[in-house]
């Protein structure tokens, strides 16, 4: 067993910037020697990408467009990718997205429409994905997203995302059961917070990290290179009897009171 992922393919969907969590497991992943094929949703996160991605030694990655609320650009883009690839080993699910005016205020408010966007891009964009990429882990596989602990416990301010990472963390444990028997894995990881675009214009930012490094057992707030090895854990043959399972990357802050 080994933790290369050399000859080995994965898809990353959900970079913006240079510090967006997939961008961490992006770079672990090269660090392991597996090829990359980035996907973006929104046309004006594309340059973005293809500069990040671009920024990686060897062979140039294939970046596409896949808007996850849009079943016919997930079937063009998986298309695309059985055509230039064939065969893929992993996909990493870094996509999530709720209105900006309902991770503030009361979660009683939340409207319909908030609501199932919320879980449309948040949580069934899983489901979607994994749809589409069965048949190309044809070898086996295995997919990873990102979670938050306001999906098992009240955190201020995370109202309608906390709803949705709940359904996230149960979508990974149903596909893990349908998808076992085709040697798919599907996890998640729970990172504790970090400073990414989509924190962006979250009040008192500061103070959450400050706590996270007075209480959390390690002392210090979690990087996106530490959710990107766990990740790459997750990718190799060492995780092989995990399976439906949420690791906390968060310092340890999830065990405390
Ligand atoms: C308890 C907290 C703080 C309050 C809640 C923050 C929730 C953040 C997650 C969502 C996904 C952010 C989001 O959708 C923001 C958008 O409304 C506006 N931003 C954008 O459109 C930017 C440009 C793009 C890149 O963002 C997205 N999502 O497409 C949680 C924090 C302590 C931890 C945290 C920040 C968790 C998390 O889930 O990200």
């Amino acid at each position: 067993m080994t933790f290369s992922l050399k000859g080995k393919t994965f898809i990353i969907m959900g970079v913006a910037n240079k510090r967006s969590i997939a961008w961490g497991v992006a770079r672990s992943l090269h660090g392991a020697g597996a090829k990359l094929i980035f996907t973006y949703g929104r046309d004006r996160t594309e340059r973005s990408v293809r500069e990040l991605a671009g920024t990686l030694e060897g062979e140039p990655s294939l970046v596409l467009q896949c808007d996850v609320t849009n079943d016919e650009q997930i079937t063009a883009c998986f298309a695309k990718i059985k055509e230039d690839v064939g065969l893929i080993h992993g996909i990493a699910h870094c996509i999530a997205f709720a209105n900006k005016d309902e991770l503030d205020g009361e979660f009683v408010d939340t409207t319909r429409e908030g609501f199932l966007l919320a879980h449309n891009i948040s949580s069934f964009s899983l489901t979607a994905v994994a749809k589409a990429a069965k048949d190309l882990m044809a070898e086996g596989g295995s997919i990873v997203t990102m979670s938050y602990l306001g999906g098992e416990r009240v955190m201020p301010n995370y109202n309608i995302m906390g709803v949705a990472k709940a359904s996230l963390e149960a979508n990974v444990r149903y596909l893990a059961y349908d998808l076992g028997k085709y040697g798919i894995r599907v996890n998640s990881i729970s990172a504790g917070p970090i400073r990414t675009l989509s924190a962006k214009g979250v009040s008192d930012f500061n103070s959450i990290l400050r706590k996270i490094e007075e209480e959390a057992p390690l002392k210090r707030t979690t990087t996106p290179e530490e959710v990107g090895d766990t990740a790459t854990f997750l990718f190799s043959d060492m995780s092989r009897g995990i399976t439906g399972e949420n690791i906390h990357v968060d310092s340890g802050y999830h065990i405390m009171g």
